[in-house]
């Protein structure tokens, strides 16, 4: 596969890095006006990281207004009619959990990914805007019970079911939590293989003709980035269809600002993607032995 071995290559020789370094961050021509509006920048995690006001979520009945730091993020699956879409967001702050409610209400989301745990090396990266097992959590609008609580063997990943009421509308729906507590901000996780799991099981949980997932971490750019990235290569693979991953990170860009943090962050999801095309041969080589 042309594509696969552009990417080997690339990798090997550091241009697929250079090329990442000079990709604009932040497209030049889209405004984040809304988020920086004095009753909306208190409701940003970090000053430099806004979403833009084309793709931004905008909140219908949130009590504190039309505002989040989220991004819709649609991604097409050329050779397919699957579009995966998302909800790229940061952690919720404290003053930021109700909005963050309303939004997976309004989005009819059954999925939240979160790739952060609450506390890194003694810093505060998100709010546990969730209830803990077995309590619940009362909002205006909604409330939240958590009705499961598991950690995976490795202790790598902690997989929730909350069950969320919507007040106003008498409604109730469950929605799955699946979190990464095993992959710091800045960085990358352990292996391709652990992340390959996990991205595989986002994929095995996802609902695909319900609402966007919501995916989050600390700033909702690196680590976001690098899932939808990944999940994006893979449906791609499968399809059998090209993967240039500078083109991904571009169409993700143009959505969100930053997506994918640094260019070590970058480098593992393209030793990810070459891992996952690399089993999927062996795989089918086994299937069709000569
Ligand atoms: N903003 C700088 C960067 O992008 O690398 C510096 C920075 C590094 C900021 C790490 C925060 C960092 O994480 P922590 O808040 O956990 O120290
Ligand atoms: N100002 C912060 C910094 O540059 O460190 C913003 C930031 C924080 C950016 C965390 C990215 C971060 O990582 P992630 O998006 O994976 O939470």
């Amino acid at each position: 596969e042309q594509s696969m071995l552009l990417l080997e290559d690339g990798l090997a020789n550091g241009a697929l890095i250079t090329q990442y370094e000079i990709m604009y961050r932040k497209h030049p021509d889209l405004m984040c006006d809304e988020a920086v509006k004095p009753k909306n920048i208190n409701k940003n995690r970090y000053r430099d990281i806004l979403p833009y006001d084309v793709t931004r979520v905008v909140l219908k009945h949130s009590p504190g207004g039309d505002y989040i730091n989220a991004n819709y993020v649609n991604m097409h699956i050329s050779g397919s009619d699957v579009i995966n879409k998302y909800v790229a967001t940061q952690g919720p702050l404290p003053s930021t959990t109700e909005d963050f409610w309303q939004m997976v209400l309004e989005e009819e989301s059954n999925l939240i990914v979160m790739l952060t745990t609450v506390v890194e090396r003694g810093r505060v990266k998100c709010h546990k805007y969730w209830p803990s097992l077995g309590e619940e959590l009362t909002l205006t609008n909604v409330t939240v019970k958590c009705l499961v609580e598991e950690t995976d063997d490795s202790r790598s990943f902690v997989f929730r079911d909350f069950l969320l009421h919507d007040v106003k509308n008498d409604r109730e729906r469950k929605i799955k939590h699946m979190q990464y507590v095993a992959w710091p901000d800045h960085g990358v996780p352990e292996s391709p293989e652990q992340f390959l799991g996990f991205t595989q099981r986002v994929r095995e949980t996802r609902d695909t003709d319900g609402g966007p997932m919501i995916v989050h971490c600390s700033a909702g750019i690196g680590r976001t980035g690098v899932l939808v990235l990944m999940e994006t290569a893979m449906c791609l693979i499968e399809m059998g269809e090209p993967v240039y991953p500078l083109d991904i990170v571009q169409i993700m860009r143009k959505q969100r600002a930053m997506m994918i943090q640094n260019a070590s962050q970058y480098r593992f999801v393209c030793e990810s993607v070459l891992t996952f095309y690399t089993q999927k041969i062996l795989v089918s080589e086994n299937h069709h032995p000569r």
